[in-house]
C-alpha cells in the first residue's frame, strides 16, 4: 500500500480558494467579555458572589482613556467586564451602544486558536463577517495575535493566538494581584463547559450551519425535540462542538408552544440575539452552590417532588439526594454517566443572561432528563415577571 502523505495545511491554489475542508483548530474559550454599565461593580459581584479573582485591569490609569476593563478568573474561566469611561472613541461607542441596546450582556466569546491569521482567513473565506483584521500586540510578556469575526446578533468571536504570552491578559493590561489568601484557595468553578446563544425564530439551523461551515464544528446528538418544545419550553435547541468537544455552543430558537417562549422573552428584553447562558464546570457542585447561595447568588428553585424520582437515577453514583434537594440541584443520567446541574436566575434586571453550574461524571449531555422540571421553573419566573 502506498502511503499518501498529506501536507499539514491544505495548499492554496494560486489566486484561488483554499479547499474548505481545511481544519479549523480551536484550543478552547479564551475569555468571555461582557459590556456592562458599571464594570467596577460587576467585577466586585463576580469576585464576592462567584468567588472569581481579579487578575488584570486596563483603563485610564494605564493609558487607555475610553473604557475600563476588569479581568477575573476562576480555574480556566476568564471573564472580562468592560464599561465606558469617556465616550470619545470607537471602542467606547461600541460598548455604550451595546449596553444601551442590550443592557449588560456578552459582547465577545473569544476563542483560543493556534493561528489567528489562518483562522481569520479561513472564517472569512467560508462566509463569516470579519470585524477586525488580524493584528499583533506585544509587550514585555510576549506577543498576542487577534482577529475578530461576527456571530449572532451583535456578538463577536475574537480569535486569540497567545502562544507563549505570559502577561496577565493582553498587552495593555496590567496585573491586579489578588490577595495571597484568595490565591491559595482551590477554585469552586473550574472552566467554561458551554456557552449558549439565543437566535430568532427559524434561524437556529442557519447558525448551526454557520458553525459547521466556518469552524468545522459538528452537531452533538442532544437536541430539544418537538414534544419538549411545544409542551414545556417553547424552544428548539441544537448543539455544535469542535472535534475535541472542548468548545460547545448550544443554539436556541423560540418554538410555538403551549405558552410564550422563554426565548422570545429573552429576545424582546435583550433586543435581539445574544448569549443566553454560560455553563461553568465545577467538581463539587454541592459546595459551590452552598457557597454561592450564601453569598447572595439566586438560583431557580426546584419543587420537592422532583426528588421523588431522582434517587433511582443516582443509584451507585455517590451523589447524596438529600443535599441535592436542600440546594435545588438537578441530576441527569445517560449511558455514559451522570451530571449534576443548576441554573441561576438572570444576573441583571433584564430577564436575559444567566449561568449554569455543571458537574459532569461521564455524561456529555446537557440535562435532557431535566428539561421538563427546568422549563417549568423558568415558566414560574416568567409568570412572576408578567411575561408568560
Ligand atoms: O445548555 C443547554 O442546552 C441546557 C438546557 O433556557 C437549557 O442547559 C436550554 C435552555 C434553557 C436552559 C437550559
Ligand atoms: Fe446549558
Amino acid at each position: 500500500m502506498t502511503d499518501l502523505v498529506l501536507p499539514k495545511t491544505a495548499p492554496v491554489a494560486p489566486g484561488g480558494r483554499t479547499p474548505s475542508t481545511e481544519a479549523f483548530p480551536v484550543l478552547g474559550i479564551d475569555a468571555v467579555e461582557f459590556a456592562v454599565g458599571n464594570a467596577k461593580q460587576a467585577a466586585h459581584f463576580y469576585a464576592s458572589a462567584f468567588g472569581m479573582r481579579l487578575v488584570a485591569y486596563r483603563g485610564p490609569e494605564t493609558g487607555y482613556p475610553e473604557t475600563a476593563s476588569y479581568v477575573l478568573v476562576s480555574g480556566d474561566i476568564r471573564f472580562v467586564f468592560t464599561s465606558v469611561v469617556r465616550a470619545i472613541g470607537e471602542e467606547a461607542a461600541f460598548i455604550a451602544g451595546h449596553v444601551a441596546r442590550h443592557g449588560d450582556g456578552v459582547v465577545d466569546v473569544a476563542i483560543a486558536v493556534p493561528d489567528a491569521r489562518r483562522a481569520h482567513a479561513l472564517a472569512v473565506e467560508r462566509g463569516a463577517t470579519g470585524l477586525a483584521a488580524p493584528r499583533e500586540a506585544a509587550d514585555e510578556h510576549g506577543t498576542v495575535r487577534t482577529a475578530v469575526i461576527a456571530t449572532y446578533g451583535e456578538t463577536r468571536h475574537s480569535l486569540v493566538e497567545r502562544t507563549g504570552y505570559d502577561g496577565p491578559y493582553l498587552p495593555g493590561y496590567v496585573h491586579r494581584r489578588p490577595a495571597p489568601a484568595a490565591d491559595a484557595r482551590r477554585p469552586l468553578l473550574t472552566g467554561i463547559d458551554h456557552c449558549v446563544g439565543n437566535v430568532e425564530l427559524g434561524r437556529m439551523d442557519e447558525w448551526v450551519a454557520f458553525y459547521n461551515r466556518v469552524m468545522g464544528f459538528t452537531n452533538m446528538k442532544e437536541f430539544v425535540g418537538d414534544d419538549i418544545a411545544t409542551e414545556y419550553s417553547a424552544l428548539m435547541s441544537k448543539v455544535v462542538a469542535d472535534s475535541t468537544r472542548t468548545v460547545k455552543f448550544p443554539l436556541n430558537e423560540p418554538a410555538l408552544g403551549r405558552k410564550k417562549s422563554q426565548i422570545d422573552e429573552y429576545l424582546e428584553f435583550y433586543g435581539g440575539p445574544g448569549v443566553q447562558h454560560i455553563a461553568l464546570a465545577t467538581d463539587d457542585i454541592v459546595t459551590a452552590v452552598r457557597e454561592l447561595r450564601s453569598r447572595g447568588v439566586e438560583f431557580l428553585d426546584t419543587p420537592a417532588s422532583y426528588y421523588d424520582a431522582v434517587g433511582e437515577r443516582l443509584d451507585g453514583t455517590g451523589a447524596v439526594v438529600e443535599e441535592l434537594r436542600e440546594l435545588g440541584i438537578l441530576a441527569d443520567r445517560d449511558e455514559d454517566g451522570h451530571l449534576l446541574q443548576i441554573f441561576t436566575k438572570p444576573v441583571q434586571d433584564r430577564p436575559t443572561v444567566f449561568f449554569e453550574l455543571i458537574e459532569r461524571h461521564g455524561s456529555q449531555g446537557f440535562g435532557k432528563g431535566n428539561f421538563k422540571a427546568l422549563f417549568e421553573a423558568i415558566e414560574r419566573e416568567q409568570e412572576r415577571r408578567g411575561n408568560l
